[in-house]
């Protein structure tokens, strides 16, 4: 089974998932060993590795040795064409529709293919919304681009049914690595009742309550990078 398939499956099955972000930039190559103990401890179901600033160097290796030690589906989520690595089992192939910057939105995607066509990696499709939460975050000050309102739901709504009718299999309402303010409940709930595809939130996200209220909204998958980057036992205490 694919992992989208999978992925409908466990909503159909009423299973909440999890991801596990990794930076590649914040995490070195001897540090494996220690860190995937405690994602096979974690609830995660699947990990996601990229970040907006990352360029690429030693991916391959690191995907490599998540894979040796772990069978957890693993997913690119990258900041840039040069984020692909044959290592992994998919990659969101994501287009930011929040912002009005053609490179976010397609040029990335463009130059990604001659290195997708190398791969056997699973593309799916993926909205990615980036919503105001505080402080600038790397993804805006990177695409150049800007968030959408916290206040707007009906609009953020809007862009989500988008997205969702031009083919997209998930939207990922992003806060931001790091976030100050994790998606409003308020606008997962309503984003949810717009859409027929599954939901994933993260950005901003640093406790199990938190996890809990999104999963409660409607979020289908949580995203977690930064409270378990800071503290590694995050889920097991
Ligand atoms: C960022 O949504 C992810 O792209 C995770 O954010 O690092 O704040 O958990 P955090």
């Amino acid at each position: 089974m694919s992992i989208y398939q999978n992925i409908i499956q466990s909503l159909k099955e009423h299973k909440k998932l999890l991801a596990i972000l990794i930076d590649p930039e914040k995490v070195d190559l001897q540090h494996i060993p220690q860190l995937v103990p405690q994602i096979k401890k974690s609830p995660a179901t699947h990990i996601f590795v990229g970040g907006s600033t990352f360029e690429g160097k030693n991916l391959d290796n690191l995907i490599a040795g998540l894979k040796s030690h772990c069978d957890l589906p693993i997913l690119l989520f990258p900041g840039g064409f040069q984020q692909i690595s044959a290592q992994a089992d998919g990659i969101l192939f994501l287009s930011l529709l929040s912002g009005r910057n053609p490179d976010y939105l397609i040029e990335h995607q463009v130059k990604s293919v001659p290195y997708l066509e190398q791969t056997q990696l699973e593309v799916i499709p993926t909205g990615y919304l980036l919503i105001e939460s505080g402080k600038e975050t790397a993804v805006a000050r990177v695409s150049q681009t800007q968030p959408l309102s916290r206040e707007n739901i009906d609009y953020v709504c809007q862009t989500a049914k988008a997205g969702e009718y031009l083919g997209k299999k998930l939207i990922y309402l992003e806060a931001g690595s790091g976030a100050e303010l994790a998606i409003p409940l308020e606008m997962i709930r309503k984003v949810k009742a717009t859409l027929s595809i599954p939901l994933i939130v993260g950005g901003g996200i640093r406790s199990k309550k938190a996890i809990d209220e999104a999963f409660s909204a409607g979020a289908d998958m949580v995203v977690i990078g930064t409270a378990f980057e800071n503290d590694n036992t995050f889920f097991n205490v």
